[in-house]
């Protein structure tokens, strides 16, 4: 049994419930494997399948529940539940999915913290921690840039140095393998806050919440396929609860990470760009080759890293692309599909209610 405070449960979902009880319960979703989902809930532990209106009313592969995602459930019997919707998403981390269409792929749902774990050797790269946060900024939850592996460099601080100069987030320190910077992590989640952790294969996402889950470590041990380099350890996403509170999910590294983001959020992940474009004389100064452009002038007298522009011109065309590819009817549909969904569930409220 589960406290829905603890599975982190707040106004933002109540409201969208209020109304006379149903049979309907809320619950979460800790997981998924081939349409089955392990739902969290103050009945516990259950597994569940969706809806078959669900599953066909489903106009993109988003509107299906993902883990972290608040659900309404009934009970089939006593161990197992039917999904009958999904509640609005508070967050959502997001990329397009990998293949030939463009469509958006939800990696975790109602997130307040992404751990962007990279690893302390060749793995580091400036480049791919923008692209990251790229994408992390605009899912709605703060960014914790996470620099694991610190035992196996001499100077951890220089690494932490240059993230720190690439943006706006904080920046922690850890080593997994001898704990150290592990607690200060722990602070970073309040009570009732859920963080996911992401970055690539292998940088030591899973290895740092087996540290943070203390006893309960052999639980995550044995569902993992093996520690070796370049294969993936986890198999799938997974929600986890931290004993001292708090909610984590563990991603698989990504091989890829296509971006679906507002283009005017790059100002988040390149602030300085943002602020030296304050003096270009054109007001839609693209930084390439206007006259009275202060950005590249800054490159020129060494005050902006030039490869930092080339960064930010690069990211910029790729969110244009997948703007101009984005649907933008699937948005106006996404907007009818949840008002649908609400009529519907006032609907079963006043029948009840009766
Ligand atoms: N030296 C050192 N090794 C570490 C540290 N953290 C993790 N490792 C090792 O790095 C390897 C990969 O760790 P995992 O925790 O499985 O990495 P992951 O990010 O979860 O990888 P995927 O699940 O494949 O995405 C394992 O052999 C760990 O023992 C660390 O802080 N220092
Ligand atoms: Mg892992
Ligand atoms: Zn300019």
């Amino acid at each position: 049994m589960y406290s829905l405070q603890d599975l982190g449960w707040g106004p933002f979902f109540q409201n969208q419930i209020s109304g006379p009880p149903t049979s309907l319960f809320p619950a979460r979703v800790a997981g998924q494997s081939h349409g089955i989902y392990r739902l969290l809930s103050a009945r516990g532990d259950l597994s569940a399948s969706i809806t078959g209106k669900l599953a066909h009313g489903a106009v993109h592969s988003a509107d299906l529940p993902v883990v972290g995602d608040w659900v309404l459930a009934r009970l089939a019997d006593p161990a197992q539940a039917v999904i009958e919707n999904v509640l609005e998403r508070r967050t959502k981390l997001s990329r397009i999915a990998p293949g030939e269409r463009t469509e958006e792929q939800v990696l975790a749902a109602n997130v307040d913290v992404v751990f962007l774990v990279t690893s302390l050797t060749r793995e580091f790269n400036p480049r791919r921690i923008e692209r990251y946060l790229i994408q992390i900024w605009e899912s709605g939850a703060r960014p914790v840039i996470v620099l694991n592996k610190t035992d196996l460099v001499q100077s951890p601080d220089d690494f932490a140095r240059r993230a720190e100069e690439i943006s706006l987030a904080d920046v922690l320190l850890t080593s997994a393998a001898t704990g150290s910077g592990i607690e200060r992590l722990r602070a970073r989640l309040g009570a009732g806050e859920t963080a996911v952790f992401v970055g690539s294969s292998g940088v030591g996402k899973s290895s740092i919440i087996n540290r943070l889950l203390g006893d309960a470590v052999q639980t995550v041990r044995a569902v993992r396929a093996g520690d070796d380099r370049g294969r993936h350890a986890t198999a799938s996403r997974e929600m986890l609860l931290l004993p001292a509170g708090g909610v984590i999910i563990d991603t698989p590294g990504l091989r890829e990470l296509q971006l679906l983001a507002d283009p005017s959020a790059l100002g988040q992940t390149f602030p300085d760009v943002d602020r030296f474009a304050a003096g270009c004389t054109f007001r839609d100064c693209k930084h390439v080759s206007e006259p009275g452009c202060a950005v590249k002038a800054a490159v020129e007298d060494g005050s902006l890293d030039g490869a930092r522009l080339r960064a930010y011109h690069k990211l910029q065309r790729e969110l244009d692309y997948a703007e101009r590819r984005t649907d933008r009817s699937a948005q106006l549909a996404e907007k009818r599909k949840w008002k649908q969904i609400q009529k519907e569930y006032r609907r079963r409220c006043r029948e009840q209610g009766r």
